[in-house]
């Protein structure tokens, strides 16, 4: 990779927005040391500042008036974030002296950074590769502490390795396929399709298709499922939420109807975020503003990883809810039976026994009975569903994943291609193509518009 050897020296506030016990500006570039000693008197006056080391003094402005009290560190390039010569301000966490500071810092010559900038320059200077600095982004937005982990794990470059490995071996077929290219008429067969084809399965396919069943996992543990709750008017869907978030969220009424738009709300299950949804009771014979939460409702369904489809016990399977379970069965799903405590076990497990294959859990809603046994539904239907562990250790994103596909691809042609004798070029051909693909994951190969968004999507000052 080239370096890209910046020349603007770059500023911003690194820590949230708000009041802190401290705020931090940073600084990198060429002009670093430059503008510590323009803003920065430190209370031994001194004519050098040792990297690495912290010294004490106060911050002041273009006139010499003092700003604030700080502690600041100097960092002589390379040994810094961004590869470049860095200077970290610690103010007090005081928002409106923060940015006074920032405004001096760049009138004495700098300009303000832009997001995710410094974490841009430290791939650039080769510092990090692509997969570590989305982990920072990862790190910096994690939900869960399992998404924490995964995000911290691919950081120390656990993606990166495992790529970097299968990368190696495709490199090696290419090596092999240029020699075979170069003496044509060599006698041995240099290139040995049958070992390569073993080879291609066992070291580069198989473990490429292992990372893509990954993302799914860590999509999951990333973003959490999103449950939605179904059912027609009346059934005790609100009431369900309720039960789940252990409070009153939302409105429960014995009018059919009652929820015209969809209620949204997070628990976890076993550490995964799960988001649930309250939709409208679907039903023909409605008014405006239902007919509008209904339609809301079928969106809804339409994106949900589980659906919970709620019928009412004590009412049976109407002819509305055999209609609703049509469009829901296709998709995963599990059945709730409520109001169980006005009806018969008997009659209950009766109208269990008519959902063939389905998992049926019992509760009431109203009673808080069988609402661990339904988390704990929810919980088993996602793993049996994804082959789900929270064990994992790596986890590619969807933009990897979807690289992964494509250069997965790129290995089967290069596989039927030596299947059917084609000529050693053409193999080659392939071989760049899966190699090219995943030089993009990594940012080798990387063009522009995807590294602009990746690093879009960081905030100013990381
Ligand atoms: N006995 C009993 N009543 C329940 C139970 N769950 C809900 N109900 C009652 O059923 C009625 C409807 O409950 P809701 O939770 O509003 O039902 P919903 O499915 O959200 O209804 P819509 O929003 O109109 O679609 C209310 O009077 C609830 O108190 C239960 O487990 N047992
Ligand atoms: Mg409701």
């Amino acid at each position: 990779m080239a370096a890209h050897p910046a020349t603007e020296t770059i500023a911003a506030i690194a820590t949230a927005p708000g009041t802190g016990g401290i705020g931090i500006i940073r600084i990198s570039g060429p002009d670093a040391l430059a503008l510590l000693r323009a803003v920065f008197v430190p209370r031994t006056l001194r004519s050098h500042f040792t990297s690495h080391t912290l010294y004490y003094g106060t911050i002041v402005d273009r006139q010499g008036r003092m700003l604030d009290e700080a502690l600041a560190v100097y960092m002589l390039a390379p040994h810094t974030y961004t590869r470049e010569d860095v200077v970290e301000l610690h103010c007090h966490g005081s928002y409106l002296v923060l940015q006074a500071i920032l405004r001096t810092v760049i009138a004495w010559g700098c300009r303000l950074a832009e997001p995710g900038e410094f974490t841009k320059r430290a791939f650039l200077a080769g510092r990090i590769d692509l997969t570590r600095a989305e982990a920072v982004i990862d790190l910096l937005q994690a939900q869960t502490e399992a998404g924490a982990r995964l995000a911290a794990n691919q950081l120390q470059g656990q993606l990166f390795d495992r790529l970097e490995a299968v990368r190696q071996r495709l490199i090696g077929f290419l090596a092999l396929l240029e020699v075979a290219i170069d003496f044509p008429d060599d006698d041995v067969e240099i290139f040995d399709t049958t070992l390569a084809a073993t080879q291609l399965q066992t070291g580069v396919i198989a473990p490429l298709e292992q990372l893509i069943a990954l993302a799914e996992q860590g999509r999951i543990v990333r973003e959490g499922v999103k449950v939605v709750i179904a059912g027609r008017p009346n059934v005790g869907k609100s009431s369900l939420l309720n039960a789940l978030l252990r409070e009153e969220r939302a409105l429960v009424t014995p009018v059919p109807g009652t929820t015209r738009d969809t209620v949204e709300e997070r628990i976890d299950i076993h550490g995964i975020p799960v988001h649930l949804v309250d939709t409208a009771g679907i039903r023909r014979h409605e008014d405006a503003v239902e007919a509008l939460g209904i339609e809301r409702a079928r969106r809804k369904l339409a994106e949900a990883d589980l659906v919970l489809f709620v019928v009412d016990a004590s009412a049976g399977m109407e002819p509305r809810d055999r209609e609703l379970y049509e469009t829901v069965r296709e998709k995963r799903h599990l059945v709730v039976l409520n109001k169980c405590d006005l009806v018969a076990a008997g009659q209950v497990q009766a109208l269990a026994g008519t959902f063939a294959g389905a998992t049926v859990v019992t509760i009431s809603a109203r009673q808080g009975e069988g609402i661990e046994a339904l988390q704990e539904a929810v919980y088993q239907i996602l793993i049996a569903g994804s082959g789900f562990t929270d064990q994992i250790d790596c986890a590619p994103n969807t933009r990897h994943r979807a690289v992964l596909v494509r250069s997965v691809e790129a290995c089967q042609r290069f596989g039927r291609a030596m299947a059917t004798g084609a000529p050693v070029d053409l193999l080659a051909v392939e071989v760049q193509t899966a190699l090219d693909e995943l030089g993009d994951i990594t940012g080798l190969t990387t063009p522009d518009e995807v590294l602009d968004a990746v690093f879009s999507q960081f905030c100013i000052g990381k």
